[in-house]
């Protein structure tokens, strides 16, 4: 298959697992005991939508590779594209009915890989309206998913080419140990700009996306990269963003030009207006 069909196989096949997703999170609520590659609580829904993508994505002709937050190693699965998923981004937040998200990066090239390797990504919010925001093609675009008969979905164009435009929220995660520098930085810009912080990456990028501004998780004391994981949340994130017309940072430069040397490796994550984005950059946080 054409590279261009697999991505459109590989959405369609993403947003099918939609309601089955949606319809499972009532009984998957329990933590397992376990934990993930990067020492993180696994929720018994972390495990099941993994396996659940890991099926349904390791099947597309056209996947050559597939790795997950959620697994130690990537799998081999044939010849083609890439793909790197955060199966339930956010899961913490399903006790509290927060909002919740799947995020997935498309890469043509051998895992671990730079963002700029990716030809696109897109990621699924579970809210009122689940949605799916794709960034493929230079272009941005949201679809509202709607379930069908059986397995089918409907995905229906609710905003085309989005642009991230003007400067109006602000959020940034990991309050609790930021380093001094940051907190400063952070006081200036809640006089400035409105908060919007809700503790889930897909929940709070996506109301920077429409309303405009800058949302981020800064590296922080005893998380010297950060909290995101490159290859399943900054890449795929920052890809979306720059798409988008905007920016991205690791507080340094874009998140897409750093050298991902490990499928686990962190970063420090900064997305949204440029403005904001430079002024971040040059407290060289
Ligand atoms: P979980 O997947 O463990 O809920 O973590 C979610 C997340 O990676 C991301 O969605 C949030 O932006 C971030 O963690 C929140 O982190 P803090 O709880 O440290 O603010």
């Amino acid at each position: 298959m054409e590279k261009e069909d697999v991505v459109d196989e590989l959405i369609q096949k993403v947003a099918e697992a939609v309601p089955h997703i949606s319809s499972g999170l009532m009984h998957r609520r329990e933590y397992v005991g376990e934990e993930n590659p990067s020492d993180e609580k696994m929720m018994e829904a972390d495990v099941w939508a993994n396996e659940f993508f890991k099926e349904k994505i390791t099947s597309i002709e056209g996947v050559g590779q597939f790795a997950s937050e959620e697994e130690h190693e990537v799998t081999d699965c044939g010849e083609g594209l890439s793909v790197a998923i955060d199966p339930l981004d956010g899961s913490s937040n399903i006790p509290t009915n927060n909002l919740v998200g799947t995020i997935v990066g498309i890469y043509d090239g051998v895992l671990p890989c730079s963002g700029e390797d990716l030809v696109a990504a897109f990621y699924i919010l579970y809210g009122p309206l689940t949605t799916v925001t794709v960034a493929r093609n230079g272009q941005v675009d949201e679809y509202v998913v709607e379930e069908s008969s059986g397995d089918e979905v409907n995905l229906y164009l609710a905003s085309e080419d989005v642009e991230i435009e003007g400067k109006k929220t602000y959020g940034f995660g990991g309050n609790k140990s930021w380093f001094e520098s940051f907190e400063e930085l952070e006081e200036e810009f809640s006089d400035e700009f409105k908060l919007r912080y809700g503790g889930s990456l897909v929940g709070d990028f996506n109301q920077m996306l429409h309303h405009g501004g800058v949302f981020g998780y800064p590296a922080k004391e005893g998380y010297d990269n950060g909290k995101y994981r490159i290859l399943f949340e900054g890449n795929p994130m920052a890809f979306i963003a720059e798409t988008a017309g905007s920016a991205s940072s690791n507080g340094d430069r874009s998140v897409l030009d750093v050298q991902v040397d490990d499928i686990h490796q962190r970063t420090p994550f900064f997305a949204g207006h440029p403005d904001m984005v430079e002024r971040i950059e040059e407290r060289a946080l």
